[in-house]
């Protein structure tokens, strides 16, 4: 089984409060109604790359919640509860554990520092684990040992300065390949991988999506969908261009796994 196969997602409703979420650099808020049709558009997009998706309620005293790939972490064989490194965050993973316990043989805790999903890019060789401004050194140590205890082998990695996390800046495409900004490629960290890299100013484009046998990414990147379209991935492109206003893309907004039962 290739590491993006999947046939289910959890994923959660925006609440009202989506248009307060968090952002690194201030400007304008998104719209309400232009998230609910991005967050439609990807689940329908998910469902018809032959996922089952359980779709949890809004939560609004947590703005950010919509973003369900950063508190946890899923696995066939066990989830694993994250310590988000956003304060207005952390509650977020309480909010997720029953789901979890519902669904997962297993359920780990990471029990001390701070590590956030979106940092988290599982390769069919190990996982990668990128240390940034949300996931520290602490938290990826002790996510390695909880991942060791899976057979899971894990590298950590240090994200360039300024980028949200890992994924921000990298996806894979497929199992030899990551699509990856210009720093990133040259940074190091994806070393054993065929980079394909964006042009700069297309740069938002490397949150990107692999379902099944399916690339999502962002409308609106041209040169990126020949980029991928000439390396012969199937590409589907899909607005996001809302809740980028506050710092999300496409991998944000579910997790994903296959499950055997
Ligand atoms: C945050 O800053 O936490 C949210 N506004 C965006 C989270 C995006 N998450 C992700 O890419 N995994």
């Amino acid at each position: 089984m290739r590491v993006f196969d999947f046939n289910s997602a959890i994923v959660r409703q925006p609440g009202r409060s989506v248009v307060n979420g968090l952002r690194a650099i201030p400007g304008p808020a998104p719209v309400f109604e232009g998230v609910v049709a991005e967050h439609q558009a990807y689940i329908a997009a998910l469902r018809a790359a032959g996922v089952q998706v359980t779709v949890l309620d809004a939560l609004e005293q947590f703005p950010d919640s919509i973003f369900v790939e950063d508190p946890a972490l899923v696995f066939s064989e066990a989830a694993v509860l994250l310590r988000p490194g956003a304060p207005s965050r952390q509650g977020e993973v309480q909010e997720l554990a029953a789901t979890l316990r519902q669904r997962f043989p297993a359920v780990l805790q990471l029990k001390e520092g701070y590590a956030d999903g979106g940092d988290i890019l599982v390769t069919p060789r190990r996982v990668l684990i990128g240390l940034s401004a949300r996931t520290d050194a602490v938290g990826a140590a002790d996510l390695q040992r909880l991942l060791e205890s899976i057979g899971l082998s894990s590298k950590v990695v240090t994200v360039p300065r300024g980028t949200l996390h890992l994924k921000t800046d990298c996806s894979l495409v497929d199992e030899e390949t990551v699509l990856a900004t210009p720093e990133l490629a040259e940074s190091g960290l994806l070393e054993g991988f065929r980079t394909l890299v964006v042009p700069a100013d297309e740069r938002h484009a490397t949150n990107a999506l692999r379902v099944n046998d399916v690339l999502f990414i962002r409308a609106g990147c041209p040169r990126t969908l020949e980029l991928l379209r000439k390396h012969g991935s199937k590409v589907l492109p899909l607005m996001a261009s809302e809740i980028a206003k506050i710092d999300a893309g496409l991998s944000c907004m579910s997790l994903r796994w296959f499950s055997a039962q």
